[in-house]
């Protein structure tokens, strides 16, 4: 999760966030570079004394100019559509959840069981225990097996709604009447934190996701004394 007043990005724990940190240092550089070759010629241009004021056309320069940016921009395009790809393949889940958006709340349904589904209520600031974090705390946490590839099938039953969670690269709308996808995987346990990430009402911030990765013979003991 997030720490206060925390700049960057969270700390990848997926595969898939890891490339997409990758990505969004590499863009920066490119942009941190531009940014001082535009600065400096800025700084000459008011510093120095205009020479070749009658120049009228300059071929040289002129197709360096074109073709240059034209080559930054595919520097950009093709690790940009590689993610993209990535993302977008579904590489046989092991387990597919359902996830529901409603004002103001989660509900999951756990599609290979027979009858496995919960809602996900932010747990009210005044009933915390202490070391529980404000407006991030569930009553029920979305419990998943670690090192798999789970579907995650994201919808909503009134509003636009998106299901985030910014440490696994995860953010997909939630939309009434259609059907969006993801991949989770975590390559280790813990707790992933995130919230609703579309404005849908008045408490949209009081929407939260808590998902709680664990090894695999614990999630089975979980689902079983859940149904
Ligand atoms: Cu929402």
């Amino acid at each position: 999760m997030a720490y206060p007043s925390q700049l960057g990005l969270q700390d990848a724990s997926s595969p898939i966030m890891e490339e997409l940190m990758n990505f969004h240092d590499h863009t920066l550089m490119i942009v941190f570079l531009i940014s001082s070759l535009v600065l400096y010629i800025i700084t000459l241009m008011l510093t120095t004394k205009l020479t070749h004021t009658s120049t009228m056309d300059a071929q040289e320069v002129e197709t360096i100019w074109t073709i240059l940016p034209a080559v930054i921009l595919i520097l950009i395009a093709l690790p940009s559509l590689r993610i993209l790809y990535m993302m977008d393949e579904i590489n046989n889940p092991a387990l597919t959840v359902k996830t529901m958006g409603h004002q103001w709340y989660w509900s999951y349904e756990y599609t290979d069981y027979e009858d496995l589904s919960f809602d996900s209520y932010m747990v009210p600031t005044s009933d915390l225990k202490p070391g529980e974090l404000r407006l991030l705390e569930v009553d029920n946490r979305v419990v998943l097996p670690m090192e798999l590839p789970i579907r995650m099938l994201i919808s909503s039953e009134d509003v636009l709604h998106s299901w985030a969670v910014p440490s696994l690269g995860l953010k997909t709308d939630a939309i009434p009447g259609r059907l969006n996808q993801a991949t989770i995987s975590s390559n280790r346990p813990g707790l992933f934190y995130g919230q609703c990430s579309e404005i849908c009402g008045s408490n949209h911030s009081f929407m939260p996701i808590v998902l709680e990765m664990v090894p695999l013979k614990n999630f089975e003991d979980w689902s079983l004394s859940m149904i």
